[in-house]
């Protein structure tokens, strides 16, 4: 206890312009505004809360709520800051588990140069991913069986849903259940109706929200935070457009393709970087059908990008 009231450890649900909501360790959903802008816990590209965040919250006997200190993130999912000149990052969400890559069959359709993209960089932050190949009841199974082999291959646990007509929800949420996880993929691919299909009362819960605290503004980042009956936290995210890589290098893009790492010890050259080069242990493995030919063109791509950015 404090002089001004009690002390909570919370977490960001999500941000406004001045307003933070947090949910307290006791259950309560509040609003906050913080005590100083910037934490002396962060560092300076990371100085501003984002959803995720463990902080500790002074509720005043008024019933207002203070952001005091913010914890040290275990994770952070980043991308580039999009349109800045100068490169800075942008933690789109912190201290998640899991990433749940969300891909639409029918419209949009499946891109999977996007889907890998969303991947490496869930693995640069050491989050276990799940895949949704979604709406299958828009599309003749033949459209996206092969893509959900390629990655259940590659290690990936991959799941084939219809939020429409509720087929493998089940085991979407199975995966979910438990593990703080964050929905992306594009626009329209469906994160929002799959979140409700999980959980039915979800989607009157999110409007009655939307209704009494969450009218009228607009989130800074449209990250947002919701927690199913069971307590378990996800994030649901818009479509980000543009996912440009942060402080990932080229020379570690291999490992971040699982399927490859067995293979690049046995390549001739130790800094094989898996393109050109002879006796290349994972393009002997994409050759074998072992590796994915479709998903080292987008490793030879992203590291062509990364080649040029740096
Ligand atoms: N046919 C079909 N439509 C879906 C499915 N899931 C979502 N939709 C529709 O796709 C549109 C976009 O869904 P939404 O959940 O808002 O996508 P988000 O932008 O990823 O959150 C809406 O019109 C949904 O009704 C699905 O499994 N099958
Ligand atoms: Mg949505
Ligand atoms: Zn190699």
């Amino acid at each position: 206890m404090t002089s001004d009231g009690y002390e909570h450890t919370g977490r960001v649900l999500a941000c406004y312009r001045d307003e933070w909501e947090v949910v307290l360790d006791d259950g309560r959903i509040m609003r906050a505004s913080v005590r100083a802008r910037h934490f002396a816990g962060l560092s300076e590209h990371e100085k501003f809360l984002v959803a995720g965040d463990m902080v500790d919250v002074t509720v005043r006997d008024d019933g207002g709520a203070v952001i005091e200190r913010v914890h040290p993130r275990e994770t952070s999912l980043s991308r580039l800051r999009p349109r800045m000149r100068k490169e800075a990052e942008q933690v789109i969400i912190a201290n998640v588990e899991q990433l749940v890559a969300v891909a639409s069959l029918g419209a949009p359709r499946l891109n999977r140069r996007m889907l890998d993209r969303v991947l490496v960089i869930a693995e640069s932050a050491d989050l276990r991913s799940v895949i949704v190949f979604n709406k299958i009841d828009l599309v003749h199974e033949r459209e996206w069986l092969p893509a959900a082999a390629a990655y259940e291959q590659a290690g990936y646990d991959v799941v084939a849903t219809s939020a429409a007509d509720g087929t493998n929800i089940d085991e979407l949420a199975a995966l979910v259940r438990g593990r703080f996880s964050v929905f992306s993929g594009p626009s329209g691919a469906g994160k929002s109706s799959l979140l409700n299909a999980i959980e039915p009362g979800l989607g009157i819960r999110v409007r009655e929200v939307g209704e009494t605290t969450r009218k009228g503004k607009h989130t800074t980042s449209n990250v947002t935070i919701f927690r199913l009956e069971d307590g378990t936290l996800v994030a649901d995210t818009p479509g980000f457009r543009e996912l440009g890589f942060w402080k990932i290098h080229a020379d570690e893009l291999d490992y971040l393709f699982p399927e490859f790492r067995e293979h690049i010890p046995r390549c001739r050259f130790t800094t094989c970087s898996h393109s050109a080069e002879p006796d290349c242990a994972v393009k002997d493995a994409v050759e074998r059908g072992e590796v994915n030919a479709a998903r080292h063109d987008s490793y030879l791509r992203l590291l062509e990008e990364l080649r040029q950015s740096s």
